[in-house]
């Protein structure tokens, strides 16, 4: 699979710079980065994106968290969340979107870590991420870790669960996502960094509230007739169908589904960057389809992947 594609993108290893690996790049005088509404010639994306210092007696951490999720008030709130956790200056004030140019996208920055909205599905997330991986090259970054935290439907799990995930399946449950190159179809491996769920894991021991559990994550291309729901405006198949599905997905290891995980774990894995997914579940779809729980449930339940997540950077920055 993943040894077959072509390498677009990598993290070098050695450096831990993000090498663009597209010889059109090199030749072209300006990159546009459209939907973030940033580029190499409108802004000094090293000074604005490269290494910080936490405070003026700390080392310069020559590292960096990205978090993407899908809605640009929830990564606005996770900044906010972040500079209170790490103690940052401005901690309670609010914080800019620097691509408020944009309205495609929302993106904030707390110290190390940069927090940027992806969106709902596929399509929507793959723009976003040619664009946030090509500033992280322009910008110089290093040795950064990507993660993704968002909100899915559980299989056979308790609402409100915590998934972090292993591998990314498609429909199918296999771990492949297909893109369309010209008029091929390219077969990419959605294969996450191991270790970096295995940490992850480690970490939520530390929060007893609520119950996380490594497993695959299915991702579909819809959310109602895609995941198996009984309520959209088309539904084709029975409820003894939908359930014989959702228990062999079950049966296959898969403990959540939602819509942009392998397209992420695709092309963050072609660009050697560490990746991870961590997903609430909002519900348990063998129980049901409709999301019932109150504002103030799901709202909760958002935290939880952003708990974990903190106590995850905190613990790299050896702030306990
Ligand atoms: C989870 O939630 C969204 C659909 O409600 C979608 O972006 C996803 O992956
Ligand atoms: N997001 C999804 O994609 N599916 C769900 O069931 C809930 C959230």
């Amino acid at each position: 699979l993943g040894a077959q594609a072509p390498t677009l993108v990598e993290q070098d290893s050695r450096s831990g710079l993000v090498l663009v690996k597209n010889p059109h790049l090199d030749l072209m005088e300006e990159d546009v980065l459209y939907h973030l509404d940033l580029g190499t010639k409108t802004h000094n994306l090293p000074a604005m994106f490269g290494d910080i210092k936490l405070s003026p007696d700390t080392a310069i951490f020559d590292f960096q968290f990205v978090c993407v999720g899908g809605s640009p008030n929830r990564m606005r709130a996770f900044a906010q969340f972040m500079q209170r956790e790490l103690g940052l200056a401005g901690a309670g004030e609010d914080v800019a979107d620097i691509c408020a140019g944009s309205d495609r996208y929302a993106m904030y920055r707390a110290g190390p870590v940069l927090s940027i909205s992806h969106g709902m599905g596929i399509p929507s997330i793959s723009i976003m991420l040619h664009e946030l991986i090509k500033l992280l090259h322009h910008a110089k970054c290093r040795d950064v870790t990507i993660i993704r935290i968002g909100t899915s439907g559980g299989l056979g799990i308790e609402a409100g669960s915590v998934v972090i995930t292993d591998t990314a399946v498609d429909s199918s449950f296999q771990p492949r996502f297909e893109q369309v190159v010209l008029d091929d179809v390219v077969v990419r491996s959605t294969e996450l960094d191991k270790d970096l769920a295995e940490e992850l894991l480690a970490c939520s021991r530390d929060i007893p509230d609520f119950p996380t559990l490594i497993g695959h994550t299915m991702c579909t291309y819809d959310f109602y007739e895609g995941q198996g729901r009984l309520d959209g405006a088309l539904c084709s198949f029975s409820n003894e169908k939908k359930l014989e599905y959702l228990r062999r997905a079950y049966d296959a290891g898969v403990r959540n589904i939602e819509m942009e995980s392998t397209a992420f774990a695709a092309l963050c894995g072609l660009c050697g960057l560490k990746a991870a997914v961590v997903c609430v579940a909002l519900l348990d779809r063998l129980e049901g389809d409709q999301i019932r729980a109150s504002h103030e449930v799901l709202w909760e339940y958002q935290q939880r992947p952003q708990r974990l997540i903190a106590a995850f950077i905190r613990k790299r920055l050896g702030l306990f």
